[in-house]
């Protein structure tokens, strides 16, 4: 076997390995996939580097105490768990944390993860919910493009993940996954959390339909290539999470060597294009008169180059909600988001019957991206340009589908368009489509009256740094701020500085998220938008970032109500039920997990805080925003949708 392990990799696992403490495999036990499990452990034996009763230190592999001699250095150099193994993988291709809750039998991948930091590789951050790990993972992916990693025992471990690993698979969001299982040989008889399905529940049929890869990983020699496959197949086609299933004798199994192959080059979403249908957009480019650009989450990494050519088309463009983060809402071609909660100017520029030919680049075409499926967008001047070919299913009215990498599609019709340079947009134009038409744009509360979310959104844009990061919650936060949040003229970044999930939308989702990318990324201010009763589901979260010392701001819309619901419920003229919270004093539950609150009331309140302070110090910190409770939010699509109104 070819070891591509570097150097110094191997080096600081056999630090780790010499350090490690755990159990040693029984000389007499057959193969190395049941080893070790509950009844071996019972007769504990001493420790991987510690001295036995002979006085001698112990090496690894065999239970036999030894001398310590240079060549047992060299073969215990070759030892590692499948753990080990497991986690330097996820060195290679760059991961840093294991997001996750231990257990009983996830327990040799924590000490595989104990080895590892010791000698500063991945480390584990300790969730206090399996579905706040899974978001911590999917706010580190987002914000590093690497994918994020989550672990859970098995059983209720696993159960708890799946909210989480359904939202990435939703939102394309690559993760991996491991859960575990109780040792091979035991299970089909009861053992503890056993969920392989034999009599019992059954993990990788409930991961089945959120996982692009997904098994149970029931030899040590098929670890590697099994995870190998989940790796790759994180990325391809479409980005999203993968799921290895690892009893707990296979994880502690010891491995012949470390990694085999080298992934960091590998993951990457395909570099495909179809270059018959990218001379047919150049044709079609060639005769449009006027172009409007639809901007979707796909757009992220080659957001230089989309910005590139509406500006060489003399093109206008719009967002979908969950774009918006990828622009500057102060760029001069920018029409505002369509799609859920969307500005009524973007509505126009696709009313617009001049208008030969809608860009769509890089979106779901899902209920909140297209604003309710809109005949506006889902016409014959439609060309959508994806590498997800299930969006393009969603588009068959589409003049023409463009299939490939973004960023190769758009390198390949920019070479021409450079050559002929800027086409100008009119300037009866520009003036025509200068301002975003925002619904009830600087509403402020009159002196001491309730702060309004609406004032809340466009001043928390103004005031921080145009490198925040905004991840917003499902609810009426969500709502608010895909209207109105961020004034700044934001560079365009591939994460995006604001950052929604759209589709599955659990609530709290930005709460974890928000730790995550905290954590991937120390050097920029992160802000949680949130309501009560996301917190009330997932606030604990908030404690990970005090443990982490992370700067994240924790803006909570309290309503004492699942505020969305509510107004949704009043617009329908449905009943009034379900909806009420207690008044909580999310200071005072923040003070006593030891992290700073404030209670804002009013538009004073907020301005009176220091933003910067706040969003400089290494901790989190939390506002309680006791907002108006009878602003609607902008929420009429979703009615319309849900069918109440026709
Ligand atoms: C896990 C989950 N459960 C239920 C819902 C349905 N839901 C959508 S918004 C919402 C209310 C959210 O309340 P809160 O967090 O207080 O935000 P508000 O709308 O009051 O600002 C609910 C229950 C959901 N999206 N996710
Ligand atoms: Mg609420």
């Amino acid at each position: 076997m070819r070891l591509i392990i570097n150097r110094n990799t191997l080096d600081r696992l056999n630090t780790g390995m010499k350090n490690a403490e755990q159990e040693y495999r029984q000389p007499d036990t057959g193969t190395a996939s049941d080893y070790c499990d509950a009844a071996t452990a019972r007769n504990r034996p001493p420790k991987i580097g510690q001295r036995g009763r002979d006085g001698a230190i112990l090496k690894l592999d065999g239970c036999v105490p030894i001398k310590r001699q240079e060549k047992d250095l060299e073969a215990e150099s070759q030892s590692m768990e499948a753990g080990d193994l497991l986690v330097a993988y996820l060195e290679q291709i760059g991961v840093e944390f294991v997001f996750g809750v231990p257990g009983g039998a996830i327990e040799p991948l924590y000490n595989a993860l104990a080895r590892s930091a010791r000698r500063g590789g991945p480390r584990p951050v300790v969730a206090r919910h399996e579905t706040g790990a899974a978001f911590m993972a999917d706010g580190y992916a987002r914000e590093t493009g690497r994918i994020g990693v989550c672990c859970a025992t098995s059983g209720p471990g696993a159960t708890n993940l799946i909210t989480g690993v359904a939202c990435a698979y939703e939102n394309e969001i690559p993760l991996l996954v491991i859960t575990a299982q109780p040792s091979l040989h035991l299970l089909g008889r009861g053992a503890m959390q056993e969920s392989a399905g034999m009599g019992g529940i059954d993990t990788v049929a409930m991961f089945r339909t959120c996982t692009h890869y997904n098994a149970m990983i029931s030899h040590s020699d098929q670890l590697e290539r099994q995870l190998t496959n989940a790796l790759l197949s994180a990325y391809r086609p479409t980005p999203g999470p993968v799921h290895l299933s690892i009893p707990v004798d296979v994880m502690r199994s010891l491995m012949k060597s470390g990694p085999t192959f080298n992934l960091a080059h590998l993951l990457q979403p395909p570099f495909a294009v179809d270059d018959a249908s990218v001379r047919e957009l150049q044709a079609q480019l060639a005769q449009a008169q006027r172009v409007v650009v639809l901007i979707g989450s796909g757009c992220g990494e080659p957001i230089d180059l989309v910005i590139e050519l509406v500006e060489r088309m003399g093109a206008v463009f719009v967002v979908t909600p969950d774009a918006k983060g990828f622009i500057s809402p102060r760029h001069p071609s920018y029409l505002g988001v369509f799609g859920f909660a969307g500005h009524a100017s973007a509505t126009e520029a696709m009313k617009d019957k001049s208008v030969g030919l809608i860009l769509a680049i890089g979106t779901d075409i899902g209920e909140f991206t297209s604003n309710g499926w809109s005949d506006l967008l889902l016409n014959d001047r439609l060309v959508h340009i994806d590498s997800c070919e299930a969006h393009l299913t969603r588009s068959p009215m589409a003049r023409l589908h463009v299939r490939g990498s973004i960023r190769l599609v758009l390198e390949r019709v920019l070479r021409t368009l450079r050559r002929e340079g800027m086409r100008e947009i009119a300037a009866g134009e520009k003036r025509r489509f200068r301002k975003i038409s925002v619904d009830d744009p600087f509403r402020s509360a009159s002196p001491g009256a309730s702060i309004k979310p609406q004032y809340l959104m466009r001043e928390l844009g103004w005031r921080s740094p145009p490198d925040t990061r905004f991840l917003v919650d499902t609810g009426s936060s969500i709502a608010w701020a895909i209207h109105h949040l961020g004034m700044h003229d934001h560079r365009p970044s591939a994460g995006g500085w604001m950052r929604v999930t759209m589709n599955f939308a659990p609530m709290g989702w930005a709460i974890g998220g928000a730790v995550g990318t905290a954590l991937a990324n120390r050097a920029v201010p992160v802000v949680c938008i949130t309501g009560d009763g996301s917190l009330l589901m997932n606030g604990q979260e908030m404690t990970v970032a005090l443990a982490e010392k992370l700067s994240v701001l924790f803006v909570i819309l309290n309503d004492s109500a699942l505020g969305m619901v509510k107004h949704g419920q009043r617009l329908v003229g449905a009943e009034q039920i379900g909806v009420d919270l207690p008044p909580v004093d999310f200071r005072l539950l923040a003070e006593s997990m030891g992290i700073p609150g404030h209670v804002i009331r009013s538009a004073e309140d907020f301005e009176s805080l220091d933003l910067d302070a706040i969003l400089r110090r290494p901790g989190p910190t939390v506002l309680d925003v006791r907002v108006d409770k009878e602003e609607v939010p902008p929420m009429g699509l979703r009615i319309k949708i849900l069918g109440a109104l026709g």
